[in-house]
Protein backbone atom coordinates (compact mmCIF):
# COMPACT_ATOMS: atom_id res chain seq x y z
CA UNK A 1 0.00 0.00 0.00
CA UNK A 2 1.17 3.85 -0.88
CA UNK A 3 0.98 5.80 2.02
CA UNK A 4 -2.32 8.23 1.47
CA UNK A 5 -0.27 11.23 1.61
CA UNK A 6 2.10 9.91 -1.61
CA UNK A 7 -1.52 9.58 -3.33
CA UNK A 8 -2.79 12.55 -2.61
CA UNK A 9 0.29 14.15 -3.85
CA UNK A 10 0.38 12.26 -7.17
CA UNK A 11 -3.55 13.15 -7.37
CA UNK A 12 -2.91 16.75 -7.31
CA UNK A 13 0.28 16.50 -9.18
CA UNK A 14 -2.31 15.63 -12.36
CA UNK A 15 -4.44 17.84 -11.22
CA UNK A 16 -2.50 20.40 -11.54
CA UNK A 17 -0.64 19.90 -14.83
CA UNK A 18 -4.66 19.67 -15.88
CA UNK A 19 -5.65 22.89 -15.17
CA UNK A 20 -2.30 24.42 -16.36
CA UNK A 21 -2.54 22.99 -19.15
CA UNK A 22 1.18 23.23 -20.00
CA UNK A 23 2.67 20.72 -17.63
CA UNK A 24 3.41 16.95 -18.37
CA UNK A 25 0.47 14.26 -17.31
CA UNK A 26 1.55 10.78 -16.74
CA UNK A 27 -0.67 8.31 -17.24
CA UNK A 28 -0.64 4.06 -16.78
CA UNK A 29 -2.38 1.59 -19.31
CA UNK A 30 -2.36 -1.77 -18.01
CA UNK A 31 -2.69 -5.07 -19.86
CA UNK A 32 -2.86 -8.45 -19.10
CA UNK A 33 -1.39 -10.31 -21.63
CA UNK A 34 2.35 -10.32 -22.82
CA UNK A 35 3.98 -7.61 -24.95
CA UNK A 36 3.54 -9.69 -28.29
CA UNK A 37 -0.08 -9.81 -28.09
CA UNK A 38 -2.17 -7.20 -30.13
CA UNK A 39 -3.60 -6.00 -26.55
CA UNK A 40 -0.29 -4.75 -25.49
CA UNK A 41 0.50 -4.07 -29.18
CA UNK A 42 -2.20 -1.61 -29.26
CA UNK A 43 -1.45 0.05 -25.80
CA UNK A 44 2.17 1.03 -27.21
CA UNK A 45 0.24 2.33 -30.14
CA UNK A 46 -1.81 4.06 -28.59
CA UNK A 47 0.23 5.61 -26.27
CA UNK A 48 2.76 6.14 -29.13
CA UNK A 49 0.13 8.43 -30.67
CA UNK A 50 -0.92 10.06 -27.37
CA UNK A 51 2.33 11.18 -27.06
CA UNK A 52 2.68 12.45 -30.78
CA UNK A 53 -0.78 14.55 -30.72
CA UNK A 54 0.03 16.20 -27.43
CA UNK A 55 3.87 17.21 -27.99
CA UNK A 56 4.73 14.95 -25.80
CA UNK A 57 2.82 16.21 -22.73
CA UNK A 58 0.44 13.21 -21.91
CA UNK A 59 2.80 10.71 -21.20
CA UNK A 60 1.07 6.91 -21.69
CA UNK A 61 3.28 4.36 -19.85
CA UNK A 62 2.72 0.75 -20.70
CA UNK A 63 2.75 -2.12 -18.25
CA UNK A 64 2.13 -5.19 -19.68
CA UNK A 65 1.43 -9.40 -18.77
CA UNK A 66 -0.52 -7.91 -15.44
CA UNK A 67 2.02 -6.04 -14.10
CA UNK A 68 -0.98 -4.21 -12.70
CA UNK A 69 -2.78 -6.42 -11.80
CA UNK A 70 -5.73 -8.86 -13.36
CA UNK A 71 -8.11 -7.36 -15.85
CA UNK A 72 -10.72 -6.93 -12.79
CA UNK A 73 -8.58 -5.75 -10.63
CA UNK A 74 -7.14 -3.32 -13.23
CA UNK A 75 -10.89 -2.51 -14.18
CA UNK A 76 -11.43 -1.29 -10.49
CA UNK A 77 -8.34 0.42 -9.84
CA UNK A 78 -9.79 2.74 -13.05
CA UNK A 79 -12.66 3.02 -11.34
CA UNK A 80 -10.92 4.54 -8.17
CA UNK A 81 -8.50 6.68 -10.49
CA UNK A 82 -5.53 4.87 -8.87
CA UNK A 83 -4.87 3.81 -12.74
CA UNK A 84 -5.60 5.57 -16.30
CA UNK A 85 -6.39 3.08 -19.24
CA UNK A 86 -6.77 -0.15 -19.89
CA UNK A 87 -8.29 -2.70 -22.35
CA UNK A 88 -9.84 -6.07 -20.93
CA UNK A 89 -11.91 -8.24 -22.17
CA UNK A 90 -15.56 -6.81 -22.55
CA UNK A 91 -16.68 -10.10 -20.77
CA UNK A 92 -15.48 -8.75 -17.65
CA UNK A 93 -17.03 -5.25 -18.46
CA UNK A 94 -20.47 -7.32 -18.20
CA UNK A 95 -19.91 -7.93 -14.41
CA UNK A 96 -19.99 -3.84 -14.36
CA UNK A 97 -22.34 -3.17 -17.07
CA UNK A 98 -25.20 -6.84 -17.49
CA UNK A 99 -26.05 -5.31 -21.24
CA UNK A 100 -22.45 -5.80 -22.33
CA UNK A 101 -22.93 -9.31 -22.27
CA UNK A 102 -24.23 -9.48 -25.08
CA UNK A 103 -21.41 -9.35 -27.00
CA UNK A 104 -20.12 -12.60 -25.63
CA UNK A 105 -22.77 -14.66 -26.54
CA UNK A 106 -21.62 -17.94 -27.93
CA UNK A 107 -21.61 -18.61 -31.25
CA UNK A 108 -22.88 -15.10 -32.48
CA UNK A 109 -20.67 -13.46 -35.22
CA UNK A 110 -19.73 -15.03 -37.94
CA UNK A 111 -16.60 -13.40 -38.66
CA UNK A 112 -14.92 -9.72 -37.77
CA UNK A 113 -16.78 -7.81 -40.69
CA UNK A 114 -19.60 -8.83 -38.74
CA UNK A 115 -17.97 -7.32 -35.36
CA UNK A 116 -16.72 -4.85 -36.23
CA UNK A 117 -20.40 -3.33 -37.71
CA UNK A 118 -21.75 -4.15 -34.35
CA UNK A 119 -19.26 -2.49 -32.58
CA UNK A 120 -18.56 0.33 -34.43
CA UNK A 121 -22.38 0.82 -34.68
CA UNK A 122 -25.49 2.24 -32.64
CA UNK A 123 -25.05 -0.92 -30.17
CA UNK A 124 -21.52 -0.45 -29.58
CA UNK A 125 -22.11 3.18 -28.79
CA UNK A 126 -25.31 2.36 -26.44
CA UNK A 127 -22.55 0.16 -24.49
CA UNK A 128 -19.75 2.56 -24.47
CA UNK A 129 -22.32 5.34 -23.35
CA UNK A 130 -23.60 2.84 -20.22
CA UNK A 131 -19.45 2.74 -18.28
CA UNK A 132 -19.44 6.52 -17.29
CA UNK A 133 -22.19 6.03 -14.70
CA UNK A 134 -19.60 3.22 -13.44
CA UNK A 135 -16.86 5.57 -13.29
CA UNK A 136 -15.10 4.52 -16.80
CA UNK A 137 -14.98 5.96 -19.99
CA UNK A 138 -15.52 3.71 -22.73
CA UNK A 139 -12.85 4.90 -26.03
CA UNK A 140 -13.06 2.42 -28.63
CA UNK A 141 -13.67 -1.33 -28.98
CA UNK A 142 -10.35 -3.49 -29.39
CA UNK A 143 -9.98 -7.60 -30.54
CA UNK A 144 -9.06 -10.31 -28.65
CA UNK A 145 -10.68 -12.55 -31.50
CA UNK A 146 -12.09 -15.72 -31.36
CA UNK A 147 -12.10 -17.92 -28.92
CA UNK A 148 -10.99 -21.74 -29.85
CA UNK A 149 -10.35 -24.72 -27.00
CA UNK A 150 -7.31 -25.95 -26.31
CA UNK A 151 -6.51 -29.00 -23.59
CA UNK A 152 -4.15 -31.40 -23.08
CA UNK A 153 -6.24 -34.77 -23.23
CA UNK A 154 -8.13 -35.22 -26.36
CA UNK A 155 -9.02 -33.11 -29.79
CA UNK A 156 -12.43 -31.51 -29.56
CA UNK A 157 -14.10 -33.81 -32.53
CA UNK A 158 -17.91 -34.10 -31.04
CA UNK A 159 -19.47 -31.65 -28.66
CA UNK A 160 -19.51 -34.20 -26.05
CA UNK A 161 -15.39 -34.15 -26.26
CA UNK A 162 -15.75 -30.83 -24.00
CA UNK A 163 -17.31 -32.93 -20.79
CA UNK A 164 -15.41 -33.57 -18.09
CA UNK A 165 -12.63 -31.46 -18.75
CA UNK A 166 -11.16 -29.03 -16.45
CA UNK A 167 -11.74 -25.70 -18.28
CA UNK A 168 -10.30 -22.66 -17.17
CA UNK A 169 -12.54 -19.76 -17.88
CA UNK A 170 -12.73 -15.51 -17.27
CA UNK A 171 -14.07 -14.42 -14.00
CA UNK A 172 -17.74 -14.02 -15.77
CA UNK A 173 -20.62 -15.84 -15.37
CA UNK A 174 -21.42 -16.20 -18.79
CA UNK A 175 -17.84 -17.70 -19.82
CA UNK A 176 -18.28 -20.43 -16.53
CA UNK A 177 -21.84 -21.33 -17.43
CA UNK A 178 -21.29 -21.79 -21.01
CA UNK A 179 -18.51 -24.35 -20.06
CA UNK A 180 -20.78 -26.19 -17.61
CA UNK A 181 -23.48 -26.14 -20.10
CA UNK A 182 -21.33 -28.13 -22.65
CA UNK A 183 -20.74 -30.81 -19.81
CA UNK A 184 -17.07 -29.27 -18.24
CA UNK A 185 -15.85 -28.46 -15.30
CA UNK A 186 -15.08 -24.63 -15.24
CA UNK A 187 -12.50 -23.14 -13.08
CA UNK A 188 -12.68 -18.92 -13.22
CA UNK A 189 -8.99 -17.62 -12.45
CA UNK A 190 -7.17 -14.76 -14.37
CA UNK A 191 -5.46 -15.16 -17.42
CA UNK A 192 -2.62 -14.00 -15.76
CA UNK A 193 -2.46 -17.33 -13.55
CA UNK A 194 -3.19 -19.78 -16.38
CA UNK A 195 -0.33 -20.59 -17.66
CA UNK A 196 0.45 -22.26 -13.96
CA UNK A 197 -2.49 -23.61 -13.58
CA UNK A 198 -2.05 -25.33 -17.25
CA UNK A 199 1.42 -26.43 -16.21
CA UNK A 200 0.31 -27.97 -12.84
CA UNK A 201 -2.50 -29.67 -14.06
CA UNK A 202 -4.70 -27.86 -12.10
CA UNK A 203 -6.68 -27.49 -15.48
CA UNK A 204 -6.70 -29.23 -18.32
CA UNK A 205 -8.13 -27.13 -20.61
CA UNK A 206 -8.47 -23.20 -21.40
CA UNK A 207 -9.78 -21.45 -24.60
CA UNK A 208 -8.49 -17.98 -26.08
CA UNK A 209 -7.77 -17.12 -29.54
CA UNK A 210 -4.16 -17.82 -31.28
CA UNK A 211 -2.71 -14.95 -30.37
CA UNK A 212 -3.07 -15.45 -26.66
CA UNK A 213 -2.09 -18.72 -27.11
CA UNK A 214 1.15 -17.68 -28.64
CA UNK A 215 1.73 -14.77 -27.09
CA UNK A 216 1.33 -16.93 -23.07
CA UNK A 217 3.51 -20.15 -25.00
CA UNK A 218 0.98 -22.28 -23.91
CA UNK A 219 1.88 -24.72 -26.30
CA UNK A 220 4.62 -25.43 -24.42
CA UNK A 221 1.38 -27.28 -21.79
CA UNK A 222 -1.38 -27.81 -24.10
CA UNK A 223 -1.36 -30.56 -27.24
CA UNK A 224 -4.59 -30.00 -28.60
CA UNK A 225 -6.17 -26.94 -30.50
CA UNK A 226 -9.87 -27.39 -31.95
CA UNK A 227 -11.79 -24.47 -33.29
CA UNK A 228 -14.60 -24.08 -31.56
CA UNK A 229 -14.77 -20.65 -32.26
CA UNK A 230 -17.06 -20.67 -29.69
CA UNK A 231 -17.24 -16.71 -29.32
CA UNK A 232 -16.20 -13.55 -30.50
CA UNK A 233 -14.17 -11.67 -28.08
CA UNK A 234 -14.09 -8.01 -27.81
CA UNK A 235 -11.56 -5.93 -26.06
CA UNK A 236 -12.79 -2.51 -24.73
CA UNK A 237 -10.50 0.64 -24.39
CA UNK A 238 -11.26 1.86 -21.50
CA UNK A 239 -10.03 4.93 -19.13
CA UNK A 240 -10.68 6.47 -15.89
CA UNK A 241 -13.56 8.69 -15.68
CA UNK A 242 -11.50 10.62 -12.75
CA UNK A 243 -8.44 10.68 -14.99
CA UNK A 244 -10.68 12.11 -18.04
CA UNK A 245 -12.54 14.67 -16.35
CA UNK A 246 -9.25 16.11 -15.27
CA UNK A 247 -8.19 16.68 -18.68
CA UNK A 248 -9.16 19.36 -21.06
CA UNK A 249 -11.16 19.25 -23.88
CA UNK A 250 -8.95 19.64 -26.47
CA UNK A 251 -6.35 16.79 -24.84
CA UNK A 252 -9.79 14.60 -24.91
CA UNK A 253 -9.84 15.45 -28.09
CA UNK A 254 -6.39 14.45 -29.01
CA UNK A 255 -6.75 10.72 -26.64
CA UNK A 256 -9.83 10.05 -28.78
CA UNK A 257 -8.02 10.43 -32.49
CA UNK A 258 -5.26 8.45 -30.77
CA UNK A 259 -7.69 5.69 -29.39
CA UNK A 260 -8.93 6.21 -33.45
CA UNK A 261 -6.02 5.10 -34.82
CA UNK A 262 -4.95 2.69 -32.51
CA UNK A 263 -7.92 0.81 -32.77
CA UNK A 264 -7.38 0.41 -36.88
CA UNK A 265 -3.50 -0.82 -36.13
CA UNK A 266 -5.02 -3.20 -32.99
CA UNK A 267 -7.31 -4.70 -35.10
CA UNK A 268 -5.52 -4.99 -38.07
CA UNK A 269 -2.43 -6.68 -36.11
CA UNK A 270 -4.94 -8.85 -34.64
CA UNK A 271 -6.17 -10.22 -37.96
CA UNK A 272 -3.10 -10.68 -39.38
CA UNK A 273 -1.43 -12.44 -36.22
CA UNK A 274 -4.35 -14.39 -35.75
CA UNK A 275 -4.52 -15.79 -39.31
CA UNK A 276 -0.54 -16.26 -39.57
CA UNK A 277 -0.17 -18.07 -35.76
CA UNK A 278 -2.64 -21.16 -36.16
CA UNK A 279 0.53 -22.47 -38.95
CA UNK A 280 3.13 -21.38 -36.41
CA UNK A 281 1.58 -23.17 -33.36
CA UNK A 282 1.15 -26.34 -35.37
CA UNK A 283 5.28 -26.00 -36.22
CA UNK A 284 5.67 -25.53 -32.27
CA UNK A 285 3.78 -29.09 -31.95
CA UNK A 286 0.21 -28.37 -31.26
CA UNK A 287 -1.96 -30.80 -33.08
CA UNK A 288 -4.68 -28.73 -34.58
CA UNK A 289 -8.52 -29.95 -36.18
CA UNK A 290 -11.14 -27.93 -37.47
CA UNK A 291 -14.43 -28.76 -35.63
CA UNK A 292 -16.70 -29.45 -38.17
CA UNK A 293 -19.90 -26.61 -38.67
CA UNK A 294 -22.11 -29.12 -37.68
CA UNK A 295 -20.27 -30.29 -34.16
CA UNK A 296 -20.06 -26.23 -33.63
CA UNK A 297 -23.97 -26.14 -34.28
CA UNK A 298 -24.56 -28.95 -31.70
CA UNK A 299 -22.54 -27.13 -29.30
CA UNK A 300 -24.75 -23.92 -29.80
CA UNK A 301 -27.95 -26.38 -29.84
CA UNK A 302 -26.90 -27.60 -25.94
CA UNK A 303 -25.95 -23.89 -25.33
CA UNK A 304 -29.36 -22.95 -25.93
CA UNK A 305 -30.49 -22.12 -22.00
CA UNK A 306 -27.54 -20.17 -21.52
CA UNK A 307 -28.23 -18.16 -24.40
CA UNK A 308 -31.72 -17.45 -23.32
CA UNK A 309 -30.57 -16.91 -19.86
CA UNK A 310 -28.31 -14.02 -20.58
CA UNK A 311 -30.06 -13.00 -23.81
CA UNK A 312 -32.70 -12.30 -20.69
CA UNK A 313 -29.91 -11.26 -18.48
CA UNK A 314 -28.36 -8.28 -20.46
CA UNK A 315 -31.55 -6.45 -21.12
CA UNK A 316 -34.59 -7.22 -23.82
CA UNK A 317 -33.65 -4.42 -25.70
CA UNK A 318 -30.35 -4.49 -25.88
CA UNK A 319 -30.35 -8.18 -27.19
CA UNK A 320 -33.04 -7.31 -29.62
CA UNK A 321 -31.18 -4.49 -31.27
CA UNK A 322 -27.56 -6.87 -31.12
CA UNK A 323 -29.20 -9.99 -33.21
CA UNK A 324 -30.82 -7.13 -35.28
CA UNK A 325 -27.60 -5.19 -35.58
CA UNK A 326 -26.34 -8.43 -36.84
CA UNK A 327 -28.94 -9.47 -39.13
CA UNK A 328 -28.16 -5.89 -40.64
CA UNK A 329 -24.36 -6.93 -41.12
CA UNK A 330 -25.14 -9.97 -42.50
CA UNK A 331 -27.14 -7.94 -45.68
CA UNK A 332 -25.13 -8.02 -48.82
O1 LIG B 1 -7.74 -9.53 -21.65
O2 LIG B 1 -8.63 -13.63 -19.81
C1 LIG B 1 -8.61 -13.96 -20.99
O3 LIG B 1 -8.63 -15.15 -21.33
C2 LIG B 1 -8.66 -12.93 -22.10
O4 LIG B 1 -8.46 -13.54 -23.31
C3 LIG B 1 -7.67 -11.87 -22.07
O5 LIG B 1 -6.90 -11.86 -20.99
C4 LIG B 1 -8.27 -10.53 -22.41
Amino acid sequence: MQPFWKIALAAAAIAASALSGAQEIKARFGTSLPDSHPQTLGARKFAERVEAKTAGRIKVAVYSAGQLGSDLQMQAALQGGTQEFAAPSTATLAGLVKDFGVLGLPFSFADEKEADAVLDGPLGRKLLAQLPARGLVGLAFWENGFRNVTNNKRPIVRAEDIAGLKVRTMQNSLYIDMFSGLGANAVPMSVTELFTALESHAVDAQENPYTVVHAQKFYDVQKYLSTTGHAYDALALIVSKKFWDRLSAADRQAVQAAAAEATVYERTTSRALNAQLRAELAHLGMQINDVSPQERARMREKLQPVIAKYTAGAGEETAREFFAAIEQARKP
